[in-house]
């Protein structure tokens, strides 16, 4: 059964291929996400790793002059996704895009990519370094408001954990636009309403992108004046091992030049870790960075500080108890949204859904700090749940019922890279 999965897994990214880069999901995302495109290249490496290099490639081709790589390239207007082209009204880069990013896990899918390769991987590295590390100079400086320690995010989308219950802090400080234009959705067109995010939170996310196109998409306008600023732990600890992931890069490509650069990157991300760190709950959680509030509950992004070495023992200890909370009271591991919070939805997207890219890097980083018993967890219940159900986007916590797109890209690269029991073979 794990062969014909592996099969199915390659089928479907190959089915998914658009002549170079990956869409997630035929219909409902058509286009090329940012770093669903980087969990895909880790598949694509399984089986053919010329075209992983060319998913990363052509993921490059979006990036902005300012360094920003964003979160969609819309390489044709394709009516089946709202919001398209037309609506964000970018210029920043050669291709029509986003105008906000997603987390940023490159550098460490490419330094994955050269410590599984040979002298080639290293040499396609050595060509989109610099690339990379202008991204990460934008995080921190176009994504850090002027006086916050911390990276933070404008756009619940740009978290890469669209309707997290995490977000509604920042998302009740602001307004529906007044102005802001009708608009057909079409996510629910081809998908459950009951699993994807509700009306009022898309007036909210479609009144920032009016935003963005508002100030031109001067982005530490948006990031100082925006009508949304929260902190993720999710894009901070990912962001802390993607800068370490590209000094190791720095290092092996003799690129000495970078080096005291993202040391400071680094130290930024120590010392901004505490800035997440909610006493009550003892998790790292999201805050409302003008108010200061944390949300009050344990999202997957808060069991990743042992994937960016974060955080104390005491902090370590918190997450884990939290861990082994929630795995009491779902059938599945690890869910989106805490089970003991308000607006858990076993079946709602952000809400409770499991979802598998987050799987992977959480276990990755437990299995690195010898948490070994959870971070075996993490990854068999993410098997379990493929075999039960097959290669949806997300899983209900409770059942392991797939939810929302199906024959989705990065699941299929999660079973092969990371999640098939054939790779202990
Ligand atoms: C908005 C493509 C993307 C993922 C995100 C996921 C969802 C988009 C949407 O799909 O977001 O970017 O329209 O709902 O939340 O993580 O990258 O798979």
């Amino acid at each position: 059964m794990a062969l014909d999965l592996d099969q199915q897994a390659r089928d479907i990214l190959r089915k998914n291929d658009r002549g170079g880069f990956t869409v997630p999901t035929a219909r409902l995302y058509p286009y090329q996400w940012n770093w669903d495109s980087a969990f895909v290249a880790l598949g694509f490496a399984t089986f053919d790793r010329e075209r992983a290099w060319r998913e990363l490639e052509l993921l490059l081709d979006g990036q902005w002059t300012n360094g920003m790589i964003p979160h969609i390239l819309f390489r044709r207007d394709d009516p089946d996704y709202f919001p398209g082209p037309s609506v964000w009204q970018t210029s920043g880069g050669a291709l029509p895009s986003g105008g906000i990013s997603q987390p940023p896990v490159l550098a460490s899918v490419i330094l994955e990519l050269v410590q599984s390769g040979n002298a080639e991987d290293l040499q396609k590295a050595g060509s989109m370094f610099d690339a990379v590390l202008n991204w990460h100079r934008w995080f921190h400086h176009d994504r850090t408001p002027d006086g916050c320690p911390v990276v933070c995010t404008v756009h619940p989308w740009e978290t890469g954990r669209d309707n997290c219950p995490d977000w509604e802090l920042g998302l009740d400080a602001m307004q529906v636009d007044p102005a802001l234009e009708p608009y057909t959705r079409m996510d629910t067109v081809h998908a459950d309403e009951a699993e994807r995010p509700s009306a009022l939170q898309y007036d909210k996310y479609i009144t920032i992108v009016k935003f963005g196109r508002d100030v031109g998409w001067d982005q530490k306008r948006l990031t100082n004046e925006g009508p949304f600023l929260m902190a993720d732990p999710g894009i901070h600890f990912i962001l802390m091992r993607a800068d370490r992931d590209l000094l190791e890069l720095a290092d092996r490509l003799g690129r000495h030049d970078a080096r005291a650069e993202l040391r400071d990157f680094i130290a930024k991300g120590q010392e901004g870790t505490a800035y997440f760190w909610n006493e009550n709950l003892q998790a790292f959680c999201a805050r409302d960075v003008r108010s200061g509030v944390f949300s009050e509950g344990f999202s997957n992004a808060s069991a990743l500080p042992f994937y960016a070495d974060a955080g104390t023992d005491k902090q370590r200890e918190g997450t884990l108890r939290n861990m082994k909370r929630i795995a009491e009271k779902v059938g599945y591991m690890v869910p989106s949204w805490d089970p003991d919070a308000v607006h858990f939805e076993p079946q709602r997207y952000w809400c409770g859904p499991v979802w598998p890219q987050m799987n992977n890097i959480i276990s990755k980083g437990l299995a690195e700090q010898r948490e070994t018993e959870m971070a075996n967890v993490v990854r068999r219940d993410l098997a379990r749940l493929i075999e039960k159900s097959g290669f949806f986007e997300c899983f209900n916590t409770m059942t392991g019922e797939g939810c929302i797109g199906t024959d989705f890209s990065w699941t299929a690269a999660m079973w092969l890279a990371w999640a098939s029991p054939n790779l202990e073979n």
